[in-house]
């Protein structure tokens, strides 16, 4: 982008890029401050393209949230159900197994695993589920439990954190989901999850993830009551981190959804924020490969567009995808987007269209066969 074309503010912005350097945090808050998101979205576009050139990945998954037990009351979430309440549920390994089978016959070969943090479970539980999962489906790759389920395991089974991950990479885990991070900075997270896993304990936990050789994702969870200084303090802390274990394959910021939450009385991010977050997202963590726009919350629209904003993965094909997904589903989106249909948004952005594995691997399917 011609140097004339940008707002004063950001030309130093511009030029910090081109030589590869690092954004500061003040930098990081006048890219969430300027008002023109145009050019934010342009100087993001330019490292996305730079990084993964027109490249947009999306995946065939299934999500499994095996119960919505929690006892960690995060004042965001409208999934969680106290252990006695009538809409409280738990999954079997039986019956888990049986849901993979049908993802699994439906081609998707991911799993990610999330659920509520359940006060009684015992490790066998977590680590049962791996293991048949692997024995049924050896080539499901199980992206499994977050930071903070892997924090509470420990706690609740009274177990070291090497003894929790050690177990479940012996059980068949692959990768970790990116959830839980939510605001790292004090003290807007306990403002929002005051019981839950401390931004700290987050990010020690993914060192250690990652240092045992299993990558991670991270997430944000934005348009609440954060703050830009928020957003950017926790970007650079993902960045820090990044940069000692090289252990996030992907970054997603998550747009609030207010609707059934204790936090309901609040409008949750325009679309222009969603972009914006994207974009200043994308020119704060250079190293992190990729950032997603994960479609089910920002509708399928805005995830298009954000493809020209810094993204370059949409996340999957997903079918039904659990009651999780349901709690924070954008307004008139079903959780259905076939594979034409998602090969067609990426088209229409400009981009092409690839199908991954987890690991950002390209898959070849069979062509489908000629009907005629
Ligand atoms: O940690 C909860 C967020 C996360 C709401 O790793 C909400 O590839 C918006 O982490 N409005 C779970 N967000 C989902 C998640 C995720 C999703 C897709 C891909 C990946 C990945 C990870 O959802 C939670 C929380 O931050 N969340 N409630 C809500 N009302």
């Amino acid at each position: 982008m011609k140097e004339e074309r940008l707002p004063q503010e950001l030309t130093g912005i511009s030029e910090k890029l081109d030589a590869g350097e690092p954004l500061t945090f003040d930098e990081g808050v006048a890219l969430f401050k300027s008002d023109d998101l145009l050019a934010v979205g342009a100087l993001a576009n330019r490292v996305r393209e730079r990084i993964n050139g027109d490249i947009t990945y999306f995946n065939v998954n299934r999500h499994m949230n095996y119960t919505n037990v929690c006892v960690s009351d995060c004042s965001f979430c409208g999934f969680y159900r106290r252990v006695r309440h009538p809409e409280a549920y738990e999954w079997t390994v039986e019956e888990c197994v049986e849901i993979a089978r049908k993802a699994y016959g439906e081609g998707a070969r991911e799993l990610h695993i999330v659920g509520g943090l359940h006060p009684r479970w015992q490790f066998d539980y977590y680590t049962g589920l791996l293991k048949e999962l692997k024995r049924n489906f050896p080539d499901m790759h199980l992206k499994a439990f977050t930071m903070v389920e892997i924090d509470h395991i420990g706690r609740t089974c009274r177990l070291s954190d090497e003894e929790v991950i050690s177990g479940l990479i012996e059980a068949g885990l692959d990768s970790c989901p990116g959830g839980g991070a939510e605001i790292l900075r004090e003290p807007t997270r306990s403002k929002i999850c005051a019981h839950k896993t401390s931004g700290q304990r987050w990010l020690e936990l993914s060192r250690k993830v990652h240092n045992a050789g299993i990558p991670t994702n991270a997430t944000m969870l934005y348009g609440h009551i954060e703050s830009y200084e928020d957003r950017v303090d926790h970007l650079i802390q993902l960045r820090d981190l990044q940069s000692r274990t090289d252990g996030f394959r992907c970054f997603i910021p998550l747009a609030f959804h207010p609707k059934g939450t204790a936090l309901a009385d609040l409008p949750g991010p325009s679309g222009i924020d969603s972009l914006k977050t994207i974009a200043v997202s994308r020119l704060m963590l250079p190293n992190i490969p990729h950032i997603k726009a994960y479609w089910v919350m920002l509708g399928k629209q805005i995830a298009q567009v954000a493809l020209r904003f810094g993204a370059d993965d949409l996340d999957g094909t997903i079918n039904d995808g659990g009651s999780l997904m349901e709690s924070y589903l954008a307004e008139g989106n079903d959780n259905q987007l076939t594979r034409p249909e998602i090969e067609d948004l990426v088209r229409g952005a400009g981009r092409i269209p690839v199908e991954r594995d987890t690991l950002y691997g390209a898959i070849q399917r069979e062509p489908a066969p000629l009907v005629v």
